[in-house]
């Protein structure tokens, strides 16, 4: 079966009681329990934060993402449009243009787990239809057709809170309660995914670092984490090389890789069962070492 990476056992998990997730999914299924995932970001834009334009032709892209299976992906995240403060949208086209070649050249040479990160119903039919496996939608599945289409699908679904859109979401994100406030947002959509036909079993939450919240609304969101598993979802968490990380310690994108095993650490801890990273063999290291205290615990 493909997804080898996503469906075998940490070593470490042998007979210890954690909060374990079995994702159904076509052709086989995802197992989020002791052993966290670790999905690769493989972004096919000019114009991303934090590697804009390096894999952004098919043929450095593919070669991106057998790198970082090869380091330990546990699931590739292919991405068509940058959703940074501010970016413009692609239209959903261009947007397919970019990520199915290189879904369908990835599934030719490796048969990795792959998700499609849109939030545009279109893209994520081609992707899937192209081979990807999953859903990481950062609107949330606001979109009615996108919500009908992961429950015609039957796939996993990540539904991610983001307050605004990514042209406005940084100009003046303001919450009664950071945590309170994602987590009525997520329990509402899922929900609405429930009632249209998603299966709750296939959801996966995620609050959403740097989508509409300021330094201070991410630590807060980090420092709380636990709680989304209140939800009774697997959580995902997505901080890699993000502009916080920069605000805290004082240093340009190219310099995170600390900041970012920082947070992914702190994450594990706090019980994310995946974390979304640019650097997978350094953030491979840090989760098995995580995971490894927690099962002795
Ligand atoms: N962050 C980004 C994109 N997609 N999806 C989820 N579920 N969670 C996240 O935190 C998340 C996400 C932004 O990071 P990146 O893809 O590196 O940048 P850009 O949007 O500029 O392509």
């Amino acid at each position: 079966m493909a997804n080898d990476g996503a469906l075998k056992d940490h070593p470490t998990a042998v007979g210890c009681a954690v909060d374990e997730f079995v994702i159904p999914c076509p052709k086989g299924r995802l197992k989020l329990g002791a052993k966290t995932l670790v999905m690769g970001v493989l972004n096919v834009t000019p114009d991303s934060f934090s590697d804009g334009g390096q894999h952004f032709a098919a043929e450095a892209a593919v070669r991106h993402g057998l790198e970082m299976v090869e380091a330990g992906a546990d699931i590739i995240d292919v991405g068509g449009e940058s959703t940074r403060p501010g970016a413009e949208t692609v239209p959903e086209t261009d947007e397919i243009r970019r990520v199915v070649p290189v879904i369908e050249a990835l599934m030719a040479k490796a048969t990795p787990f792959i998700s499609i990160d849109t939030y545009k119903p279109a893209v994520a039919a081609a992707a899937l239809d192209a081979g990807a496996r999953m859903v990481n939608d950062v609107n949330g599945l606001r979109d009615a057709k996108m919500m009908a289409l992961v429950a015609r699908r039957g796939v996993p679904a990540v539904i991610m809170h983001m307050q605004g859109t990514p042209r406005d979401m940084q100009k003046n994100p303001t919450y009664a309660d950071v945590v309170g406030d994602i987590l009525a947002f997520l329990r509402a959509q899922i929900a609405a995914a429930v009632r249209a036909g998603v299966a709750a079993e296939r959801l996966i939450v995620d609050p959403g670092i740097g989508f509409g919240k300021t330094v201070a609304h991410n630590l807060e969101s980090l420092r709380r984490l636990d709680e989304f598993r209140s939800l009774g979802r697997p959580v995902m968490i997505g901080t890699s090389r993000k502009s916080f990380i920069g605000q805290v310690l004082g240093v340009p994108v190219e310099q995170r890789l600390m900041g970012t095993a920082a947070t992914v650490a702190w994450a594990v801890a706090k019980g994310a069962k995946i974390v979304r990273v640019h650097d997978v063999g350094e953030a491979v290291q840090v989760v098995r070492m995580c995971d490894a205290i927690k099962a002795e615990a």
